[in-house]
């Protein structure tokens, strides 16, 4: 100010002091209004998807000045006699019920239409999961090139209806940063039947995510029916942490879960690991076992004592039934193989010390990874499996913060900051704490590219946040330890990074929570957001 004040003195110097003066008060009058503006202009428009209060946080969101009325006769029609579009507007449907008690008729959309909500599949400017979601007096609109799109369209306009039927006029513009947005449940420490897994698919979806892992094996429970080693589920399948009856889910009911998230964009991604992680595989069949003899089964929460014998043909045998009869029933391209802490043991059964064992290892996890490819699967382990020589196609999951480099794509778990089984504080009854306390903030504080910044971008597939049920009994603990927390590592897979600011964040949670108690979840209430 200073300078221009100077510049002025000099450019006047020929004017009466009173223009002068009158001129210096203008310019500075101006220069307030244009901040104050440019001020307004930036919190206006993070207060507008504040105001919306959606997560993860649309891309855009303008606000417009007046609001659609849901009303008893509101129709909801759906395009190009789409059967999944239909089924979008059907779910549309159910939630407004649910919020509302109207009962909105879906319709197919015809010329003639007035009003109403649109479901519509067009091609526009993205060809991805994104959509545009228009608001007005007169009618609601989603559009996208594809069905995901307009599923996520509807997911969005779920959680701006809750409890009212009036929803805000708007203009929304909205993509995914990442491909991959995830999350796992392992299911072998403590069994979850059909209905809580699918009540699970339900809440995930709502927060657009798009891959559910199941860890299907572990050391106290094997969960899935292989025909060809029926031993496997039936014996091995019996029990769970602490010794409950545990339980396997049929191929039918694999099939029907696996139907079930697809209706609603979700990808299953199944896990069996190995080899350690086994002693629920190796306590049904004697043979598998390196010393030949059956292992008792296990109901404690110790982890790597386990391993499948690598110098076996019969592992291998063993291997391509399980592989070729999971790939039978997973339409999605993923097989998860685990691999994770099979050599922490100095010393292995049998007396191999460990520098061999890290060559056993490798041997092991090649000729996986070409069982699982021969039956038209892309391999996904564990970071531990980066020691073999693995195929461009292999993704690593991982799960340490400080992660090393590699050539394979990547999905990001750290346990430091994503596991869902980490406690929230040191007052928190449920979960687990080998990996620090993971508070709200500490859960949605870090980002991808900054935090593997030794990982090319391009090599960064998407975020999942792991759910380990060593303590978790019920679909009400997995509720907890999930939510709110699932909905931050939603908006980190969905929002871009520069619009993830977390007080604005808590503060559409504050919304968001109502939403949570309407759908009835057993949520987290994080002293972070006000319930004042
Ligand atoms: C680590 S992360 C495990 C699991 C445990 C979990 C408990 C990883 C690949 N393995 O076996 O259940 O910690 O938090």
């Amino acid at each position: 100010m200073f300078c221009v004040t100077n510049i002025l003195v000099v450019y006047y110097s020929n004017k009466s002091t009173e223009y002068i003066v009158n001129k210096l008060l203008k310019l500075i009058l101006h220069i307030v209004i244009l901040i104050t503006l440019l001020n307004c202009g930036s919190y206006k428009s993070d207060l507008n998807t504040e105001i919306v209060g959606v997560i993860p946080k649309p891309v855009s969101v303008n606000l417009g000045n007046n609001q659609f009325v849901l009303k008893e006769d509101t129709k909801i029609y759906y395009g190009n006699g789409s059967d999944r579009l239909k089924f979008s507007g059907i779910y549309l449907a159910e939630y407004v019920k649910q919020f509302t008690g109207l009962s909105l008729e879906v319709l197919p959309l015809t010329a003639s239409v007035e009003g109403g909500i649109r479901l519509i599949k067009k091609n526009i400017k993205r060809t991805d999961e994104g959509y545009n979601l228009r608001v007005n007096e007169n009618f609601i609109s989603i559009t996208s090139a594809n069905d995901s799109g307009v599923f996520y369209g509807v997911q969005t306009l779920i959680q701006m209806v809750t409890d009212k039927k009036t929803i805000v006029s708007c203009s929304i513009n909205d993509y995914p940063r990442f491909k991959w947005r995830g999350t796992m449940l392992d299911v072998s420490r403590h069994f979850f039947d059909v209905q809580d897994i699918k009540r699970y698919i339900d809440l995930i979806a709502l927060y657009k995510i798009n891959t559910l892992h199941l860890h299907l094996t572990d050391d106290q429970g094997w969960r899935i029916m292989i025909d060809s080693w029926p031993e496997l589920a039936k014996y091995g399948g019996s029990t769970q942490v602490g010794g409950g009856e545990g339980g396997y889910y049929t191929k039918s009911d694999y099939k029907e879960i696996v139907t079930y998230a697809a209706e609603r964009f979700i990808t299953i991604v199944p896990e069996i690991d190995m080899p350690g992680h086994t002693n629920a595989a190796l306590a049904s069949y004697a043979e598998l076992n390196p010393d030949g003899i059956k292992k008792e089964l296990y109901t404690g929460i110790d982890v790597g004592f386990s391993t499948l014998d690598i110098d076996k043909e019969l592992t291998y045998q063993f291997v391509d039934d399980v592989i070729r009869e999971l790939a039978e029933i997973t339409p999605g391209k993923y097989i998860h193989i685990g691999g994770d802490e099979a050599i922490v043991n100095q010393n292995f059964p049998g007396g191999k010390m460990r520098s061999e064992l890290r060559k056993d290892y490798v041997k092991f996890i090649n000729r996986v990874e070409k069982i699982v490819n021969s039956y038209g699967k892309t391999m996904i382990g564990w970071e531990d499996v980066d020691r073999a020589d693995l195929d461009k196609t292999s993704i690593l999951q991982i799960w340490h913060l400080n992660a090393k480099n590699t050539s394979q794509q990547v999905i990001l778990s750290p346990a430091e900051v994503t596991y869902l089984d980490m406690k929230y504080n040191d007052n928190t009854e449920l979960g687990l704490s080998w990996a620090g306390l993971i508070n709200l903030e500490k859960g949605y504080s870090w980002d991808p590219y900054s935090e593997f910044s030794n990982i090319n971008e391009d090599q960064i597939l998407g975020v999942e946040a792991p759910l380990w049920s060593e303590t978790l009994t019920t679909i009400d603990d997995i509720e907890f330890m999930a939510f709110p927390r699932l909905a931050g590592y939603a908006e980190i897979g969905w929002s871009r990074k520069k619009d993830r600011i977390f007080e604005g964040y808590i503060n559409r949670l504050e919304e968001n929570e109502h939403f949570l108690e309407k759908l009835g979840v057993n949520f987290y209430r994080s002293p972070y957001v006000n319930r004042d």
